[in-house]
């Protein structure tokens, strides 16, 4: 190479000058924007907040603030509480067989709700008769709630239930009753409850 022109020379030395600038800060923008967003690269937590939309990683613990590490100025949105709905629920382990259902209270103390219940009954195995070994699901209960009542809900076996589960009690098996309560309220939060009642005879 005899010479370089002049042109040439001041070109390399732009093309350096940008390669140090973003070596140097990659906070920049022609560093941000090859990178992922992590918490570090925002000045602030607002700024952080502000881009949790797009980049929920910002938020590891899953709280729905980003970024608790970095200074303020701060988010001043607090993050949506999580809906909770108090329920008082109630129901004994062991129930009756004859009564031919299971029987479980639900209050709700603050609000208006919605109890939901469903089932199955655990029959086992009775003698040779393997076909009777089986689940036998129990029809679904809804009821709605006014704020501080007490409301029973009441899962009634069907005739072929109750007969299964007299035969099984007969011999001396045990049977039990599986339920899930699940309360909602207007808001749509929920809370539920399972159970598992032993039947006596
Ligand atoms: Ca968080």
């Amino acid at each position: 190479m005899k010479y370089v022109d002049f042109k040439t020379v001041q070109a390399m030395w732009a093309l350096t000058l940008v390669i140090v600038t973003v070596l140097l800060f990659p906070g920049t923008a022609i560093g941000k924007a090859s990178t992922a967003a992590t918490c570090s690269s925002f000045p602030n937590q607002a700024a952080a907040q502000d881009a949790l939309p797009q980049n929920p990683k910002l938020d590891g613990d899953g709280d729905g603030i980003a970024c608790e590490s970095l200074p303020c100025p701060c988010s001043t949105a607090d993050p949506a509480p999580a809906p909770v709905v108090s329920v008082v629920f109630g129901g004994k382990k062991v129930q009756s067989a004859k009564k031919g259902s299971v029987v479980f209270t639900v209050k709700c103390p603050d609000e208006d709700c919605t109890a939901r219940a469903s089932g199955n009954v655990n029959v086992p195995k009775v003698g040779k008769r393997a076909s009777l070994a089986r689940k036998f699901k129990l029809k679904r209960v809804k009821k709605s709630l006014a704020v501080g009542q007490t409301v029973k809900l009441k899962l009634k076996f069907s005739k072929k239930t109750r007969a299964a589960v007299r035969r099984a009690l007969k011999t001396r098996k045990k049977v039990k009753v599986k339920v899930k309560i699940t309360v909602t309220n207007a808001s749509g939060a929920a809370k539920s409850k399972r159970y598992t009642v032993k039947l006596k005879r």
